[in-house]
C-alpha cells in the first residue's frame, strides 16, 4: 500500500503524527455520528487537488479572475449532477458549508426583522434555525413548531398552521439534526400557502438518503428550496449547497447572496470533490447504499426496544436514532459518550426533548448508520454492535468487559476495513 502523506512526513512530524493517529482511529473504531461518513480516495483525491490554487469569485462565465477554463468545467459538472440527483432546476455549489448555506439563503429571501418559522432546536431543530446564541436573531426573527407527540414523532402540525397565521412567517423551515421520523412535507406545503411563506428543507442530514430515494424528496411535495451539506449521507467533501425546484427569480436572489452578499471566493479543490461525489451518488449502487442505511439503523431500533432502551419518537425511520439512555439506564448522555469512546465506538451526547438537563450534560445520545453502512455492515452485524453498546454501557465500571467488547469492536473493522471506491 502506498504511503499515506509521504510529503507531510518529510517535513512535518507534528501534525503528521496527529493524522496518522487519526488514521488509526477511523479505521479501529465504529463510527455511529449520524452526520459522519467516509468519502471515497476520488473525492479525497479531488479535495486535495490543484484547484487549491485557485481564485474564482463568480459564477461559471462570469468570473472576477481570469484563467478558468477548468474551474467553470469542474462546477458546471457540480452543478448539473447536483440538479440531476435533486430533481431541480437551479443549483448552487458554493456554500463552504451548511450554516453558511442557511445564512445566505436567509439573506437571499428575508429583510431585517422578518420571521422564520422552524423547529424547535429542543425538538430536533438546529441552530441555524433560530436558536438565541447565534447573531441570526439580532437580524431576523425566529418563531417556532414543536412535537405533539415525542413518543412518535407526530409533529404538531395545527400549532404549526395556527403560529403561522399569527406570526406571517416568510420562511417556514422543515428539516433537523436530531429527529428520527419523515416529515409530512405536504402540510408544510399547504400552510406555507395559506399565510405566502416560501419553503426551504434544511435536508443536511438525510440529503443522501433523498438523493438515493429512500426518502421522500421535498421538492416533488412542493418545496421551493433545499439546503443540504454534502458531507453526510451524500458521502462528499465538507461542504454546503442550495437548490431551488424551479423559480429563477428565487435562484438568482441565492445566487447573489452567496456571492458577492456573504461568501468570498469558492473552494474550488471542494467543488471538484462535490462533483466528483455526486457523480458516484448519481450510480445504481448509491441507491442500494441509502436504502441499507435505513435497515440497519431499523436492526439497531429493535435491539435498543428489545432492552426497553426509550428512543424520542419511538424509534426511527431514518438513519438515527436519540435513545434516552439516562432515563432508562440512569446513564447521562455524556457519560456514555465516554464508555462508548473507551470501546472504540464513536457517537455523541445530544438533548432530548424536553430535556431536563443541561447541553453539556443532557440525558440522550445520539448515533446513527450512515458510516458503518459504508463500511459494508449490514442489519446483523449493526444488531451486534448495538447489542455491544448496551453492554458497555450497563458495565461501565467492569474494565475487563470492556476491553472484551473493544477486541470484538476492533475485530469487526478489520473485517470490514474502509473501502477505497464505491464505484
Ligand atoms: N454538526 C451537525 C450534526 O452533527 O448534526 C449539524 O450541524
Amino acid at each position: 500500500m502506498a504511503e499515506l502523506y509521504p510529503f507531510i512526513k518529510k517535513q512535518d512530524k507534528e501534525v503528521y503524527e496527529a493524522l496518522q493517529g487519526e488514521e488509526k482511529r477511523q479505521k479501529e473504531g465504529i463510527e455511529l455520528i449520524p452526520s459522519e461518513n467516509y468519502v471515497s480516495k476520488a473525492v479525497r483525491e479531488a479535495n486535495a487537488s490543484n484547484l487549491t490554487n485557485k481564485y474564482s469569485e463568480g459564477y461559471p462565465g462570469k468570473r472576477y479572475y481570469g484563467g478558468q477554463q477548468y474551474t467553470d468545467i469542474v462546477e458546471n459538472i457540480a452543478r448539473e449532477r447536483a440538479k440531476q440527483l435533486f430533481d431541480c432546476k437551479f443549483a448552487n455549489v458554493q456554500p463552504h458549508a451548511g450554516a453558511p448555506a442557511n445564512v445566505a439563503m436567509y439573506f437571499a429571501l428575508l429583510e431585517p426583522g422578518d420571521t422564520v418559522l422552524g423547529m424547535d432546536l429542543s425538538h430536533g431543530g438546529h441552530l441555524t434555525h433560530g436558536h438565541p446564541v447565534t447573531y441570526l436573531t439580532k437580524i431576523f426573527k425566529f418563531v417556532r413548531y414543536k412535537m405533539k407527540n415525542v413518543d412518535t414523532g407526530e409533529m404538531d402540525y395545527d400549532e404549526m398552521r395556527a403560529v403561522a397565521k399569527k406570526e406571517k412567517p416568510k420562511i417556514i423551515l422543515a428539516g433537523y439534526s436530531a429527529y428520527p421520523r419523515e416529515l409530512d412535507y405536504a402540510k408544510f406545503v399547504d400552510i406555507a400557502k395559506e399565510v405566502g411563506a416560501i419553503t426551504v428543507m434544511d435536508a443536511a442530514h438525510i440529503a443522501g438518503l433523498i438523493a438515493g430515494k429512500a426518502c421522500k424528496n421535498p421538492f416533488d411535495c412542493g418545496f421551493d428550496i433545499i439546503t443540504t451539506t454534502t458531507h453526510k449521507t451524500l458521502r462528499g467533501p465538507r461542504g454546503g449547497m442550495i437548490l431551488t425546484k424551479d423559480n429563477e427569480d428565487i435562484a438568482k436572489k441565492i445566487d447573489k447572496s452567496v456571492f458577492p452578499g456573504f461568501q468570498g471566493g469558492p473552494i474550488m479543490n471542494t467543488i471538484a470533490a462535490k462533483a466528483v461525489a455526486f457523480g458516484e451518488d448519481l450510480k445504481p449502487s448509491f441507491k442500494k447504499y441509502a436504502a441499507q442505511i435505513l435497515k440497519n439503523a431499523k436492526a439497531m431500533e429493535e435491539v435498543f426496544h428489545n432492552n426497553d432502551i426509550r428512543m424520542i419518537t419511538g424509534g426511527t425511520s431514518n438513519h438515527l436514532i436519540l435513545a434516552d439512555v439516562f432515563g432508562s439506564l440512569g446513564i447521562p448522555g455524556q457519560e456514555a459518550e465516554d464508555v462508548l469512546d473507551e470501546v472504540g465506538i464513536t457517537l455523541n451526547k445530544n438533548s432530548i426533548a424536553d430535556d431536563t438537563r443541561k447541553p453539556m450534560d443532557p440525558s440522550g445520545i445520539r448515533f446513527g448508520t450512515p458510516a458503518v453502512t459504508t463500511r459494508g455492515f449490514k442489519e446483523k452485524e449493526c444488531r451486534r454492535v448495538a447489542e455491544l453498546m448496551i453492554e458497555a454501557m450497563k458495565n461501565k465500571g467492569d474494565h475487563k468487559k470492556k476491553k472484551a467488547i473493544h477486541n470484538e469492536i476492533k475485530t469487526l473493522c478489520k473485517k470490514f476495513p474502509i473501502p477505497d471506491s464505491f464505484v
